[in-house]
């Protein structure tokens, strides 16, 4: 069992070798530990809270030099958890980060659980559940705006529209809990009217939130873009390309391609996975038609699709009928080989496609440019967006809550509601902590977060 009240230790940077690893040291016995293990060069007395101390990590059993380190302590509440919080710079080299953290054991620090740290900052007041979780996404932020849209809720900004948004239920449910107690007293602003009102522009607050959230979870987990096209118009020529090595075979022969391969890829600031499908040959058997059965299941999946022409040579019935099959997909439509002489015409279709050269790298930084533009919205960027679905899931429920309220027969059903709604926005900032949503949220830090 976790014990709240113990000194936890962890080394916080990866394990391996590194130029330096930091190891971290939290609660009541932090000061004590550093004072044990850590002759400072410079000390005077007493550490002082935020300052950088040069010194030595020993062995309190054997007074042996374990490393020469830097270490600070930063004085409770002025720390990441709250607590009393001393972080030791070593080399990073695993024996010595073992060294360090075996010695800090026998000294009666335990070793901190997965995401213990941020989890008593928590439990501190240091931040909320939403800011916890922003830690965890700023750590496994995989492209440029899904670090930006951690940092902002890091930083607090998604909290402050979801406590504004739970300020203004508390206000109308004060006035009708005071109208439920005293019927009676005139001094009591209570208008129903008004109370829907207010109602209903808490659910266009939350509405408006939820609006971005579909493009936020995407930034975060990834857009999959699909490269299709009949065989041989240069699907994987583009794919290497835009992943940037050699890495799917690429040939004269039609048909190359037959097991589907994905990339992760950076999209100018975006995550993407990016696939490179077989081939669509108009009569597909045995292995291609397999193949192919593929192609339309990621087709189905995909989140956009790169329809890919060859420049140089006239459209064909299998260009037509896979441009038939993703017609109603979101897409672009490219037209490769523009190196060679184009021979190919179909202004019908063609007058919005992007023209490239896979092979020569022509316009490829257009084609970026025009993914990243077809994925997010024209004006994107600057404003707090929902990246989770458990933000998602809680949201839904207080709206729903709240549109009972609004609609309630009685008073007392609708100062019901209106506390279910609290309820929830309390479980999305953490207010109300519920141990197994904790465990589940800090399941996926890793130690020493
Ligand atoms: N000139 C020229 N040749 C290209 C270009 N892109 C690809 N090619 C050539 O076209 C041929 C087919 O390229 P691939 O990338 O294998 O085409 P694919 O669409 O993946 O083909 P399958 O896997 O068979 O469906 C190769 O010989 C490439 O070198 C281009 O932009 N210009
Ligand atoms: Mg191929």
């Amino acid at each position: 069992m976790m014990n709240p009240n113990d000194t936890i230790v962890a080394c916080t940077t990866p394990s391996g070798y590194s130029s330096i690893a930091v190891i971290r040291v939290s609660g009541g016995q932090a000061v004590t530990l550093l004072h044990k293990i850590f002759k400072s060069t410079q000390l005077n007395g007493e550490y002082s809270s935020h300052h950088v101390y040069h010194g030595h990590v020993v062995d309190p059993e054997t007074n042996e030099v374990v490393d020469t380190a830097l270490a600070v302590l930063f004085k409770s509440p002025n720390s990441y958890t709250g607590e009393d919080v001393v972080e030791i710079s070593c080399h990073g080299n695993p024996l010595i980060v073992d060294r360090v953290v075996r010695t800090l054991n026998a000294l009666g620090g335990r070793t901190a659980q997965r995401g213990e740290f941020t989890r008593r900052a928590l439990i501190n007041g240091k931040i909320d559940l939403i800011q916890a979780e922003a830690v965890l996404d700023t750590v496994n932020a995989t492209c440029e705006q899904a670090r930006r849209l951690a940092i902002l809720q890091y930083e607090g900004k998604l909290s402050e529209r979801i406590y504004d948004i739970r300020s203004k239920i508390i206000d109308s449910l004060f006035l009708v809990e005071a109208e439920i107690d005293f019927p009676e007293d005139e001094d009591i602003e209570y208008d129903p009217a008004t109370i829907k009102n207010n109602l209903r522009t808490t659910v266009d607050e939350i509405d408006e939130l939820l609006s971005g959230a579909a493009v936020g979870v995407k930034i975060k987990s990834g857009y999959r873009i699909l490269i299709t096209g009949r065989a041989n118009v240069g699907k994987s020529t583009l794919f290497n390309r835009l992943v940037g090595c050699e890495r799917a075979i690429v040939h004269e022969k039609p048909g190359t391609t037959r097991d589907y391969i994905e990339e992760d890829v950076q999209m100018r600031d975006i995550h993407v996975l990016l696939y490179d499908t077989a081939g669509m040959l108009s009569k597909a058997t045995g292995p291609d038609e397999i193949a192919q059965q593929r192609t339309k299941a990621l087709i189905h999946d995909a989140d956009l699709v790169l329809m890919m022409f060859d420049g140089s040579e006239p459209m064909n019935e299998e260009d037509i009928f896979l441009y038939n099959l993703v017609k109603h997909k979101p897409k672009l439509l490219v037209v490769n080989k523009i190196d060679l002489n184009v021979r190919l015409t179909n202004e019908s279709i063609l007058s919005d496609s992007i023209k490239i050269s896979a092979k020569t790298g022509k316009n490829i930084s257009t084609l970026q440019r025009a993914v990243r533009d077809a994925l997010l919205p024209h004006n994107f960027g600057g404003d707090v967006i929902i990246t989770r679905h458990r933000h998602i899931d809680t949201l839904n429920r207080a709206r729903a809550c709240l549109i009972e309220a609004k609609n309630a027969p009685t008073i007392e059903t609708m100062a019901y509601e209106m506390h279910c709604a609290l309820n929830e926005i309390g479980e999305l900032t953490g207010k109300t902590l519920r141990k197994e949503i904790l465990d589940r949220i800090f399941e996926e830090f890793c130690i020493g977060k």
